[in-house]
This record gives C-alpha cells, structure tokens and sequence, in this order.
C-alpha cells in the first residue's frame, strides 16, 4: 500500500514541537522527522547532551532517534522542500502592542511560515497547524499560501491541536486522551486528514482520533484550556470561602469530586495556575469574543483570569499578615519557582507574583527550585544579578538557614520528604510556613513548632 507520509518537517523546537516530534519519530521508524528553528542556540542544545528542555523519559527518546530518523537543523529550506507534511508549531505570545495588545494572540511567526513554505516549496504539501491558534487562523494560513503559491502547487490544511502539559509530555504524547484533526471538507481535505490520522495510528489507537471541521478543532484547544483553568479558579474561589469560615477546601474538593460528573482531577486549591498557555489562551477566548461582540461570553471567561490573579495577590498578603504585619528586612525562603512540578519552566509562574509582592513589602529572598535556572529566576524578578535582597539557592537548607519563613509556590515531591526539622533549627523564630500547594504534612511541622498557614483552611 502507499505510504502517505515519508517525511515530516517541524518548523519550532520547542516545548510542543520537540518533544512532538521525538515521540513521532520514536513511534514511527518508517517517518524520516526533521525539527527546524531559526534559533541555533536551541537547535545546537537539541543535538547536545543537555537538551534545552527537561521533560521526564525525554532524553532517552532523543537519544535513542537522534540521527537515525530525527534530525534537528536551522537549515530550514531543504527540510521544508523534501517533507510531505509540515508541522507549524511556532509560538503564538499575547501581542504587547496595537490592536487587541495584551490579549490576542500574534499569528506574525505563524504567518511568517506560511510564507516561507510558499515561497520554496514546489510540489504540494499538507501543512499542519500545531500551535495553538484562534479560532480561524487555518484559514489565514490558507490564505497567506494561495495568494503565494507556485504553479502546479496545492495544499491542504489542517488543525491538529496539541494537549500536552509540560513535566508530563512524553506519557501524555505516548497515551493521549484524543487526537483532534480538523480539515477541509473536501476530498482532498479529507485525504489530508486520513493522511494525519495515518501517522497517528501507528500508537494511538483508531477510537481516540477524532476528525472534525477545523473550526471546531481550533475552538476545542482554547475551551479545554478555559475549562481546566476555570475549574481551579473555581476551587480558589471557594478556597477563600473556607479560610473566612473555617472549612477545609480539600474537603470540600473530595466531596465534590466524588461526583462522577465532575470527577477528581484538578481541584487541587493552590497558590494559582501558571504556565505558558491558560492565561494566552483564555485572553485569546475574551478576545475573540469581544471582537464576535459577544460580551457578556468575554466578562465570564475573563473572570476565570481575574479569579487567579485574586488568589496570588490573597496569598501573598496573607504571608505579611501572618507576620505581624510586617516582613520588612525579613529573610523568607522561597520553595519552587517553576509554574509545577517536573519542569523547569517559570512563564507565568505563580512564585513570579508572590516573590515580587514580598519584595515590594521589603523583604530579603532565599530561593530555590531543584529545576529553575539561577538566571532564568533573575530575569523573572527583573535583577541584573543576584543582590542584598535575592539570593538563590542550590540546596534547600541552605536556602531555610537564617530566614523567618518558607513559602511553598511549586508542588515538587522532594519537599514532601524533606527534613523540616533540621530547617526548624536554622531557622528564626517564630518559624512560619505558608504552603501554597497544600503538600506538607501540616501536623507533623506543627509539632515540630512550625506555625503553618496553607491554602483553604484556617491554622
Ligand atoms: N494546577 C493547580 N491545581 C490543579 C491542577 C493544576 O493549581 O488542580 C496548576 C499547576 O500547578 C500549573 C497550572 O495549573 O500552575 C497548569 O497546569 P497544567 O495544566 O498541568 O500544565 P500545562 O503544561 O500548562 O498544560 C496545559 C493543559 C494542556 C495544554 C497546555 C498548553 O493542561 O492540556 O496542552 O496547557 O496549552
């Protein structure tokens, strides 16, 4: 039978392209899969020892593909000329200026490779659009490469949207819930789309591949995020609640839980959601629903954003007020600067907020991530350097000796076995702790003489 697809090119080494494509090549030895990035450091790291991204089981995946049927370049014109599908997984930030600034999605890297694929390439392509887009954008990529197309030449889009998290990429990559392909409701869409689908079945299985029209496909990856964001947000609200009565929020996430129309998984109170997409893709639904002059749909997922920053801002003020009102020349110990656990990511990182607003109040900063880069977190708080009131840690008792408190922002399992007593005893007294994620063994650090505060329950 024909082979539909030989070889694939990734424009985007990213967080979703990188490890796409490594599991792609890892479960088709028969795809020849190239990545390319116009950034060299990063396709230099890609072909290192220390990849730029860390991700759990990633690295034996790259190793064991790398060279053999996964390649990554900066020579991006040969790659796109020979693949027969290309994927379009650039990033899409918030646009910082003119209209729809602080909101919509910029499409300008997306653009720019349609442009590019039109320009060099001379026999026809399925082009897929990875990164997360709004609603539409297929058919400005469809747009940008007709008006641009060499004679002879076709090209079919499609919408693929990508689900995984960061710090569980290869298992969601390896077993994902559902593929989402999106086409043009054509023939040749739809051999486009049995042409994806082709290379997908090769591990996931035909039931989970879900065809649809590429407006849906776009609109799914924007209301998933929304979704999953809205339910913490949702749990944060009503973690508030329980602080001012006496309730314990997780209690009251495994009553709600246990109703197996809203089942268990993320109602895990916290510190807030971080990361690179919620917040861009929720301010991308208020955007787009705005512009649709749809209002009232705008003001409801806009709070979703406004909920998060609330629950940030509520902690980082609980901290002073637990202090006697005052951290001023106080020495606090900052547990995990990535926005979750198993990554070394800080884009919209909850700890960002919470150490800036402890800053603000005058404090001294001890900080540690077992992940983070020291200059990453430099950069995070806008420090050339590391000065009298931030220094960072690559020991956690190093980072405890000396302070007043330590403040949990991410939910790493190392914290858990720590041994808190030995930070107890280099600590000042009163010795507080303010768990974020609602983690630590809370009775035990009160034995120990901790006063604790956490996240949804009243000390
Ligand atoms: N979080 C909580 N409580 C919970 C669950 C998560 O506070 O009960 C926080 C978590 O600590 C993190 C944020 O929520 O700060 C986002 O977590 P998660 O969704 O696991 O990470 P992401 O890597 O941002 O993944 C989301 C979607 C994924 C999508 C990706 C990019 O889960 O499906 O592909 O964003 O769009």
């Amino acid at each position: 039978a024909e082979i539909p697809v030989r070889k694939i090119c990734c424009i985007g080494a990213g967080y979703v392209g990188g490890p796409t494509c490594s599991v792609l090549a890892l479960k088709c030895p028969d795809i020849q899969v190239t990545v390319v990035d116009r950034n060299e450091l990063r396709i230099n790291q890609w072909n290192s020892e220390k990849l730029p991204i860390y991700e759990p089981a990633l690295e034996e995946i790259v190793k064991q593909c790398r060279g053999k049927n996964l390649f990554f370049s900066t020579d991006m014109v040969p790659a796109l000329k020979e693949a027969d599908l290309i994927f379009i997984s650039v990033n899409t930030p918030t646009k910082t200026f003119g209209l729809g600034k602080g909101r919509a999605a910029d499409l300008k890297f997306v653009e720019s490779c349609a442009r590019l694929i039109a320009e060099v390439c001379d026999r026809s392509k399925i082009v897929v659009e990875k990164s997360t887009v709004p609603v539409r954008s297929a058919a400005s990529i469809v747009n940008v490469l007709k008006a641009n197309t060499k004679p002879g030449v076709s090209y079919q889009v499609l919408s693929n949207p990508e689900f995984l998290a960061e710090g569980t990429a290869v298992n969601d990559l390896t077993n994902p819930d559902r593929v989402l392909i999106g086409g043009e409701d054509s023939e040749d869409g739809k051999k486009a789309i049995s042409a994806l689908s082709w290379v997908y079945r090769h591990w996931v299985s035909a039931d989970k591949i879900i065809e649809m029209n590429t407006w849906s496909s776009e609109l799914s990856k924007l209301a998933a995020n929304a979704f999953l964001a809205q339910r913490i947000s949702s749990i944060n609200a009503i973690s508030a609640v329980c602080e001012a009565t006496g309730a314990d929020v997780s209690e009251v996430a495994k009553a709600i839980g246990l109703d197996s129309r809203l089942g268990p998984k993320f109602l895990q109170a916290s510190v807030g959601w971080g990361g690179s997409c919620f917040q861009k893709d929720i301010l991308n639904l208020v955007y787009i629903s705005e512009s649709l002059n749809l209002t009232s749909v705008a003001a409801y997922w806009q709070q979703v954003i406004d909920m998060n920053e609330y629950q940030k801002s509520r902690f980082g003020e609980r901290i002073v007020q637990a202090m006697f009102n005052t951290i001023t020349d106080k020495h606090i110990a900052i547990l995990g600067f990535a926005f979750k656990k198993n990554t070394g990511d800080t884009r919209e990182s909850p700890a960002i907020h919470v150490a800036k607003h402890l800053l603000e109040e005058g404090a001294f900063l001890h900080i540690f991530d077992p992940k983070v880069e020291k200059a990453q977190i430099l950069l995070d708080l806008d420090q050339l350097d590391e000065e009298s009131s931030i220094s960072i840690h690559t020991d956690p008792y190093e980072a405890a000796k000396g302070t007043h408190a330590l403040v949990v922002c991410t939910e790493w399992e190392q914290f858990i076995t720590y041994d808190y007593q030995r930070m107890y005893d280099s600590m000042l007294k009163p010795a507080f702790v303010f768990d974020g994620r609602k983690i630590l063994d809370h009775s035990a650090l009160a034995k120990i003489g901790f006063h604790v505060e956490t996240i949804g329950k009243r000390h």
